[in-house]
């Protein structure tokens, strides 16, 4: 609660503002509350496991890629892949999605092709031509940049009258900057059918929450530009999916824009290029451990008689296949020759860089 330092004079109060939290799972998938009627369907749930665990799957391979020299600077998701299948999977085809470097379990919800993923991350920009639906942004590596490009497609849905979504995914670190803060005040003013999701995973690089923002919570932030944010279990799928779903429903309905800030944690280093255990204590990540989203499923599951060891081990094996089929994909494709880099910059190539791309073009082939 903030306080005004001093308290002599009774002034009015003019506004009441307070933030929600939403949770259905407990940590280890006991029922914290009754969760909402979908979650019933345990067909869904079993689905949205299968997908966070092939996200996992990916990552470690992926990893394991860039350790070998096969990939280039990887950005893992290990520990938020249920905010990323939560969000994606309220989602319509016909959304758009404008997601951040770390998303990859929202793209492979979107039937992004593994292969394309590690393309991308390979330094191929072919990689970035959406192989799910093809209005969908690319990985956007500027950190919060996304936001206004979100708004701007939210606008233009409501402008052609389209009741069509923009779903824009960024981290904590991303509340810091001024795009975003632009982007929601923007979006608020006209009321534009965009979801604001906040991976907060208590990390940007190096920089903990607590010197990010001296803000209770990031939700709150959405309140400032005058919509609805709430906090949710970020490592809870269905607390994430109830959010999500709800959120893209008031957005399509014309209510204006919703802020959903996921609760969770990066578990791994930033990015292959980092090492986290020099700025982290190992205690704080090992107690993470015990909060992550997919054992937590699992537990539900098996707590529902829905889910048991024999599926485990079919699921396992499937995902690694999945993946392995895609890095044999990725591996045998031919790398472009690198006078390409020139060729998405212009329209028409401006005379002092036609001379360039000859000189690369010339080195390469020679
Ligand atoms: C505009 C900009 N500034 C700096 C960077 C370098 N950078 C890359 S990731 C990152 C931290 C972002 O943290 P957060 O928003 O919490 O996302 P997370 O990486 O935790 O998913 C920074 C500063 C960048 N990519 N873009
Ligand atoms: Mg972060």
């Amino acid at each position: 609660m903030l306080k005004r330092a001093s308290s002599e004079e009774t002034l009015p109060v003019i506004a009441h503002f307070e933030v929600h939290r939403r949770a259905y799972l407990a940590p280890d998938g006991t029922v914290l509350r009754q969760p909402p009627d979908f979650a019933a369907d345990t067909d869904l749930l079993i689905s949205f496991y299968r997908a966070m665990v092939l996200a996992r799957t990916f990552d470690l391979k992926a990893v394991s890629l860039q350790r070998t020299g096969r990939l280039g600077t990887y950005a893992v998701s290990l520990g938020q892949e249920a905010a990323a299948v939560g969000i994606a999977s309220a989602m319509r085809p016909e959304d758009v999605l404008l997601p951040s470097y770390r998303d990859n379990g929202a793209l492979i919800w979107r039937g992004v092709k593994l292969e394309d993923i590690l393309t991308y991350w390979g330094g191929d920009e072919r990689g970035s031509r959406s192989s799910g639906p093809g209005h969908d942004f690319p990985y956007c590596i500027p950190v919060a940049s996304q936001a206004p490009h979100a708004a701007g497609v939210a606008y233009a849905f409501k402008f052609k009258k389209e009741p069509r979504v923009a779903v824009c995914l960024f981290g904590d670190g991303a509340t810091s900057k001024g795009d975003l803060w632009e982007a929601m005040n923007f979006a608020g003013v006209h009321k534009l059918p965009v979801v604001f999701v906040a991976n907060n995973n208590q990390w940007a690089i190096s920089v903990p929450l607590k010197l990010q923002t001296a803000a209770q919570t990031l939700a709150q932030k959405a309140i400032a530009a005058g919509f609805y944010g709430e906090q949710v279990d970020g490592n809870d799928v269905i607390a994430v999916r109830a959010a999500a779903e709800e959120a893209m429903t008031a957005a399509r309905a014309g209510q204006g824009p919703r802020f959903v800030e996921a609760l969770t944690y990066r578990l791994s280093d930033h990015t292959t290029a980092d090492d986290a255990a020099r700025y982290r204590p190992p205690e704080e990540v090992q107690a993470r451990w015990r909060e992550e989203p997919i054992a937590r499923l699992r537990a539900y599951l098996v707590s529902k008689q829905a889910w048991g060891k024999s599926q485990e081990e079919e699921l396992a094996a499937d995902c690694q296949r999945q993946v392995d089929a895609a890095v044999e994909r990725y591996l045998a494709t031919t790398p472009r020759p690198p006078e390409t880099m020139f060729d998405h910059l212009y329209a028409e190539l401006p005379t002092a860089y036609i001379g360039q791309r000859e000189e690369v073009a010339g080195a390469s082939h020679a």
